[in-house]
């Protein structure tokens, strides 16, 4: 379902870990780095449950203990709602785990 999109400028306002993407699209990003493979690929399991369960997926890579991460609303073109509450529970999981 399309959404109305946000201003990019205040939404980084209040995300302070994420930054504006470079290329072409309206995205935001967070890299993570966390101890181990164990522990990035458990973090990416919990955001996966939430994915699923909101119908908002990340645009992600994982190269052992690092999480590239990219957020944004395809079917909007731009950013929404969605990713806001997906980048707050990024951080807040991220910071459970003590990144
Ligand atoms: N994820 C993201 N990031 N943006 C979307 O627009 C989107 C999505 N749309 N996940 C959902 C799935 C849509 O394709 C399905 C059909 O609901």
């Amino acid at each position: 379902m399309a959404q109305t999109p946000l201003d990019l400028d205040q939404v980084l306002a209040d995300l302070p870990q994420w930054r504006a993407h470079a290329g072409d699209r309206t995205a935001i990003e967070r890299s993570l780095r966390f101890a181990d493979f164990n522990a990035a690929f458990g973090f990416m399991t919990r955001v996966a449950l939430l994915a699923e369960t909101i119908d908002h997926h990340p645009e992600w890579s994982n190269v052992y203990n690092r999480v590239d991460i990219l957020l944004t609303t395809h079917d909007a073109g731009g950013l929404t709602e969605r990713d806001v509450r997906m980048a707050r529970f990024i951080d807040d999981i991220a910071s459970s785990q003590g990144t």
